[in-house]
């Protein structure tokens, strides 16, 4: 049997049986996330099943979670070799590449440091707080005479193909100084997809399990090398073309800093980790790569929930015109006096939870977890959704409520309520791009809320079950209609 031998006095997990070679890989195929949340509730929070041959442990219940990846964090910050994950960034994906050790660490703090600097710190050059606000009021604006100018044309329309060359933008401009046209059918072949990334890169994609399946013919691996091919080349041309005219006198953006520190390992400044230049570029695919997917797809659930919960969509935009008023656009320093957005955002991630699983874990070493037996090298898989449509800590979880983050006075987000959604990962590999996603998911619908009323066109039918994925989307709908808030004030 592939099992090790567990020491004496320890258990394995428990979980179902399963057919020989194919192990639970029928049962998983439709929605793994609803799967292992039922499955849960017989086997516990600590459960193994199969897939193909190779055990996997899935981890349930906050408590357990936070067991595994915050108080035992050395034996979980692992990543399982998977074979679709060779495909991103030639395997060298800081996020998807099996590197835990002191390499991924280094790389890690490189990307949170070039992050940071090309986002968030205030910046003399812009006119705005920081780039990040100035980007994405920006794109906000622009997207809100787009829509306008789309209801004028069709009378309704599908938000996804513009948020998501905005949502790029954004990142674009941080990573690569640069922004691109509406129209760029570059850009758009890269990222206004349906998934074909999302669908292999989920946790529970069968060919990373069963090795036969590799030789076989499959539209998904076939799509899914096929974007890796387009958005490697892609960045790899900006890359060159920052080699090319590279100044360290003058660092533009988060593309020329990393530039940098290649030719300062180089010269052997910093002889503690050495990470090879490839190591070091590839940051910028993975920024990028998260920075326009994750943050379109929150947008566009919040888009949906606004239009199907008109009353919640008021509430929101009543307290934008308190707060803020008409006179002026919201801005990032806006979001702490703004409760009841926040606790919609809070809402929307808690109930889509449109990233299902985090990337899968693996242990680095034989580890014990809840009285268990852990063996070296076990991939995991740590069910966010269902920590945020757990009965234990929600009340009436398959509810959309934004209220049940606020106080009784509704004037402040409880902090042990929004503490319990679980959207960004625990611990030491968690999301190391959190912040920047909240702050510009906060101010896109700010921006468009303040301007925009948005429907669905009467009569549509709408079906928002989320597609299964590394984020989750609902199937497209090109039934958004807007009307604009406020009359234009026409000038004197
Ligand atoms: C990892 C969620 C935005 C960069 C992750 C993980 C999740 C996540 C669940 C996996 C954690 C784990 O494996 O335990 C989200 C959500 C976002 C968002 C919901 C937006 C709403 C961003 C942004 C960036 C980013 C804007 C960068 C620009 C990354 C990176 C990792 C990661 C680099 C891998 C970290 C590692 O493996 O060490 N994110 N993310 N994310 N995220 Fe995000
Ligand atoms: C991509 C979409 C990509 C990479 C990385 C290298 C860092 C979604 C969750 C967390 C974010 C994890 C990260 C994703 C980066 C994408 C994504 C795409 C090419 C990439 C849970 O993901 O279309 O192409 O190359």
């Amino acid at each position: 049997s592939l099992r090790q031998r567990v020491p004496k006095g320890l258990q394995s997990p428990p979980g179902p049986r399963g057919f020989p070679i194919l192990g639970n890989v029928l049962e998983l195929r439709k929605d793994p996330h609803l799967v292992l949340t039922r499955l849960s509730r017989l086997y516990g929070d600590v459960m193994e099943v199969r897939i193909g041959t190779r055990p996997v442990l899935v981890l349930s219940g906050l408590d357990t979670i936070k067991q595994a990846l915050v108080k035992q964090a050395e034996d979980f910050l692992g990543r399982p070799d998977l074979h679709s994950f060779q495909y991103i960034a030639d395997g060298k994906s800081l996020t998807f590449s099996p590197d835990s050790g002191e390499v991924w660490r280094a790389r890690r703090k490189l990307a949170q440091n070039a992050l940071k600097t090309f986002s968030i710190t205030p910046s003399p050059r812009v006119s705005s707080c920081c780039l990040l606000e100035e980007h994405v009021s920006q794109e906000a604006e622009y997207l809100v005479t787009k829509f306008l100018q789309l209801m004028e044309e069709e009378k309704s329309f599908d938000p996804y193909r513009y948020l998501v060359v905005s949502v790029a933008n954004v990142i674009c401009a941080m990573c690569f100084g640069k922004r691109h046209d509406h129209n760029d059918q570059e850009l758009l072949s890269i990222v206004n997809l349906n998934n074909e990334f999302g669908d292999a890169a989920a946790s529970g994609n069968p060919a990373d399990f069963i090795p036969l399946l590799r030789y076989l013919p499959s539209r998904t691996m076939q799509l899914f090398k096929d974007i890796n091919r387009r958005f490697n080349s892609f960045v790899h041309k900006i890359v060159q073309e920052h080699y090319t005219s590279f100044d360290k006198e003058h660092i533009r953006d988060i593309t020329d800093s990393l530039i940098e520190h290649c030719q300062e390992y180089s010269v052997g400044e910093d002889a503690h980790v050495p990470i090879s230049n490839k190591k070091i570029i590839s940051i910028v695919y993975d920024l990028f790569g998260a920075g326009f997917d994750t943050v379109t797809t929150a947008l566009s659930w919040s888009l949906i929930y606004v239009a199907l919960y008109p009353d919640i969509q008021k509430r929101i935009q009543e307290e934008l015109d308190q707060t803020i008023g008409q006179e002026r656009r919201p801005r990032l320093s806006d979001r702490g006096a703004l409760p009841y957005t926040e606790a919609f955002i809070l809402e929307m991630f808690r109930h889509s939870s449109f990233v299902p699983f985090t990337i899968p874990h693996s242990t680095t070493r034989a580890t014990v977890l809840n009285g268990y037996y852990i063996p070296k090298d076990t991939c995991v898989f740590v069910n966010q959704w269902q920590v945020n449509h757990d009965e234990k800590l929600w009340k009436e979880p398959s509810a959309f409520n934004p209220e049940r983050f606020l106080n009784a006075a509704g004037t402040e987000v409880n902090r042990t309520e929004s503490d319990k959604v679980m959207t960004f990962g625990l611990g030491k590999r968690r999301c190391l791009g959190e912040s920047i996603g909240r702050w510009e998911v906060f101010l896109f619908l700010a921006t468009l809320l303040q301007q925009l009323e948005f429907s669905l066109r009467p009569g549509a039918e709408v079906d928002i079950t989320p597609q299964y994925g590394l984020t989750m989307k609902y199937k497209r709908c090109d039934c958004f209609q807007i009307k604009q808030r406020f009359p234009v004030k026409s000038s004197p």
